[in-house]
């Protein structure tokens, strides 16, 4: 094994910084097979580094987007509706959980990660900024923002890393159940009063562009992509993500009897997709600093939350400590 000390290129974050030649011709072999990198494998640091920053965001994304949901839940219109979106929000939850485990094999903690995110440092994704003011809300993030996020997650399942890939194959079966249900909220709504059409129509005009926005910036802008698809980490671009969502709308709103609020939507026959309007770019990058409609109210909350959760990891640690003491007293 060749070593060359002075490049951080390690796979456990703190361990000694070596490049590693033999490794690194393993890597390019197992990338070039198509094949899983493992967190006993060596990596080259890059990759390591794409890999916390894309799965902390997405553990991230799955935390703050309980919010919007959560909000909910004390005024669902009937008892199975409140059934179901408590197990939906519930599910996010765990998302988040397998996604920082994923993110700790890599070397960074559960600590780093959390406290990255209360402070603000960490991004999450743009889409849970906006608010939730009414029922039919829960119908729209159903149906576009967990309906965007199979697009963008299904190709995920085969991510070169081996415990990213692994947690996304359980998250989207659950994604699938969650985009089934915000379907079947917003057909209730369009077979019910016109109030409830107006309710459900009014929803989807607001969600439907920072659903599309939720797939990242136009391939030409986007930094990350060469490298993460040269690494097999993402599989497609992220336009190319995002033109197959909208191929697979249309016919859905079709079947829902809502419209699509983007007045240059047609279908391209030389293209064989469906074309769309511009996204409005200057809202995205605002979102991104900051300054989004809820951006503040999401990070109070979780932050409010970590604290009030302190007595909990406390007491976890306390009752870790007085396990770790007793079975040292019997192995002793
Ligand atoms: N929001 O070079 P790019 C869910 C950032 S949760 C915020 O294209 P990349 C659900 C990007 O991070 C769904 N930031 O980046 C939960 C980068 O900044 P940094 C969450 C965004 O990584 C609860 C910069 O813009 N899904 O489904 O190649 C309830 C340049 O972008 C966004 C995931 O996280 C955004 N929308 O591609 C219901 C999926 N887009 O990091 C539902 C996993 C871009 O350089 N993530 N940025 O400072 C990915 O697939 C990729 O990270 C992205 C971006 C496609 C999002």
């Amino acid at each position: 094994m060749v070593t060359t000390p002075g490049r951080d290129t390690s796979a456990r974050g703190g361990d000694a910084a070596l490049y590693d030649e033999a490794g690194q011709a393993r890597f390019d072999e197992l990338i070039a097979e198509d094949k899983r990198i493992e967190p006993t494998d060596w990596m080259p640091d890059d990759y390591r580094k794409t890999l916390v920053r894309q799965v902390s965001q997405h553990a991230h994304s799955e935390i703050i987007g309980m919010q919007p949901e959560g909000n909910w839940i004390t005024r669902a219109p009937s008892l199975k509706r409140k059934a179901i979106l408590m197990a939906k929000v519930q599910d996010e939850a765990g998302h988040g959980l397998y996604l920082y485990s994923a993110a700790q094999t890599l070397g960074t903690t559960r600590e780093q990660m959390m406290d990255d995110l209360i402070s603000g440092k960490a991004k999450y994704s743009s889409i849970f900024n906006y608010p939730t003011p009414t029922w039919a809300d829960m119908g729209s993030i159903g149906w576009l923002v967990d309906g965007a996020a199979i697009c963008n997650q299904v190709p995920l399942c085969r991510a070169s890393y081996g415990p990213y890939g692994r947690a996304m194959v359980r998250i989207c079966k659950e994604e699938s159940f969650h985009q089934r249900q915000g379907f079947e909220i917003l057909l209730h709504l369009m077979r019910g009063t016109q109030e409830q059409r107006e309710m459900a129509q009014e929803s989807v005009n607001r969600w439907y562009a920072p659903a599309l926005m939720m797939f990242g910036p136009p391939d030409a802008d986007s930094p990350n992509s060469a490298k993460s698809m040269a690494w097999n980490i993402k599989r497609f671009s992220n336009d190319e993500l995002r033109q197959r969502f909208v191929d697979m709308l249309v016919p859905q709103a079709e079947v829902l009897g809502v419209t699509l609020p983007d007045p240059d939507l047609k279908w391209n026959e030389e293209r064989g997709h469906y074309d769309y309007g511009e996204l409005d770019w200057d809202e995205f990058h605002e979102v991104l600093k900051g300054r989004g409609p809820m951006n503040a109210v999401r990070l109070e909350r979780r932050r409010t939350a970590h604290e009030d959760g302190a007595w909990v990891r406390e007491a976890a640690a306390a009752y870790a400590s007085k396990m770790a003491a007793r079975d040292e007293r019997i192995a002793s």
